[in-house]
């Protein structure tokens, strides 16, 4: 394999586009000859991580195991992305701290609640304000935005 191993972490809302931009990237990378995986918060928790609820330990766990496969990844070369909302800091830093300076790459998902809550592709802020999902990201539990992160995708109006 002709590349070196990395992780791109893309972190923010529901809605905010993470799995759009690492669909988007995992193909821009493709047509260059590099190989990819990609890791998505709502895909693994219906296989690897099915046992865990949106409780915060639970998150909490859910990141870590996400941040040691994908580590696992970039040990052999593959570039690894992670879209999942990783809502706590200390979280995500953990699993930067898994890898060496510069091979963790965190992508900020920089768009405002609004915007998110108006794209509802799931419907699931409508749900969360209903009272219907309690504990949802942005509505009664917390993002903490990251304030160390290597690129930052401001949002447009698509
Ligand atoms: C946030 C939730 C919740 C709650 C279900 N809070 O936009 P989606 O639907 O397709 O992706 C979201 C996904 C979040 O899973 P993650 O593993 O990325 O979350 S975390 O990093 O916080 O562990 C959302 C859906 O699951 N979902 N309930 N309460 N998102």
């Amino acid at each position: 394999l002709q590349q070196k191993g990395c992780v791109v972490w893309i972190t923010g809302l529901s809605g905010s586009g993470k799995s759009t931009v690492a669909c988007a990237l995992s193909k821009a990378l493709f047509e260059k000859g590099k190989l990819t995986y990609t890791l998505d918060g709502d895909n693994v928790r219906h296989g690897l991580n099915r046992d865990l609820t949106f409780k915060t330990e639970d998150r909490t766990e859910n990141i870590r195991r996400i941040g040691e496969v994908a580590k696992l990844f970039a040990d052999v070369g593959v570039i690894c992305i992670a879209s999942v909302i990783s809502p706590y800091r200390r979280d995500r830093d953990a699993c930067r701290s898994l890898l060496p300076e510069g091979d963790f790459v965190e992508v900020f998902m920089d768009v405002p609640l609004h915007v998110c809550e108006s794209r509802d592709p799931k419907g699931l802020y409508k749900l969360a304000r209903a009272g219907k999902i309690k504990g949802f990201t942005g509505i009664d539990d917390p993002y903490e935005a990251p304030v160390n992160c290597e690129v930052r995708h401001v949002y447009s109006i698509m």
